[in-house]
């Protein structure tokens, strides 16, 4: 059914994990049309300021945001932006949470995507505690991390697909 008229679209709900007061629900949604994935949302109790955001390889969240492993990169390029073509396919840049703390997500991008070899489904979507600085900063990690700082609100955040449905495990909840 993927692919079918109306496109690929889900929900997730982050709730808060153990070590994180991070919550929120995200959207997403892949026009076959055109190929654009949308990820739409709001995310709250985070500090003030941008936030890294990425996918990364591992739905894997046993060992909570580290065993999600490094970022989705199957064409083994540098970190990037999300506008840079020459970058990890998981590279979604930053979030911006305002003085309360509530970051509105709204992203829309090429080379994420719901279905085929790319498929961010069975991978991890993860908010990080410091900016991304898109592989600009130069940091010893800015062309591995964004020097991103500490991972938060991401326990069990496995994506999977329910039919047209993606949805997340663990801190992102079904709904
Ligand atoms: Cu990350
Ligand atoms: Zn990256």
């Amino acid at each position: 059914m993927a692919g079918k008229a109306g496109g690929l679209k889900g929900v997730a709900l982050i709730g808060g994990g153990a070590n994180s007061p991070v919550s929120g629900a995200l959207h997403f949604f892949q026009e076959p049309s055109t190929g654009y994935t949308e990820v739409r949302g709001k995310i709250t109790g985070l500090a003030p300021g941008m936030h890294g955001f990425h996918i990364h390889v591992f739905g894997d969240t046993t060992n909570g945001c580290n065993s999600t492993g490094p970022h989705f990169n199957p064409h083994s390029r540098p970190h990037g932006a999300p506008f840079d073509e020459d970058r990890h396919v998981g590279d979604l840049g930053n979030i911006v949470a305002n003085k309360d703390g509530v970051a509105e997500v709204f992203v829309r991008d090429l080379q994420i995507s719901l279905i085929g070899p790319h498929s961010i489904l069975g991978r991890a979507i993860v908010v990080h505690a410091d900016p991304d600085d898109l592989g600009r900063g130069g940091h010893e990690l800015s062309k591995s991390t964004g020097n991103a700082g500490a991972r938060i609100g991401c326990d069990g955040a496995e994506i999977w697909n329910d039919g047209n449905d993606v949805r997340c495990s663990g801190s992102f909840q079904d709904y």
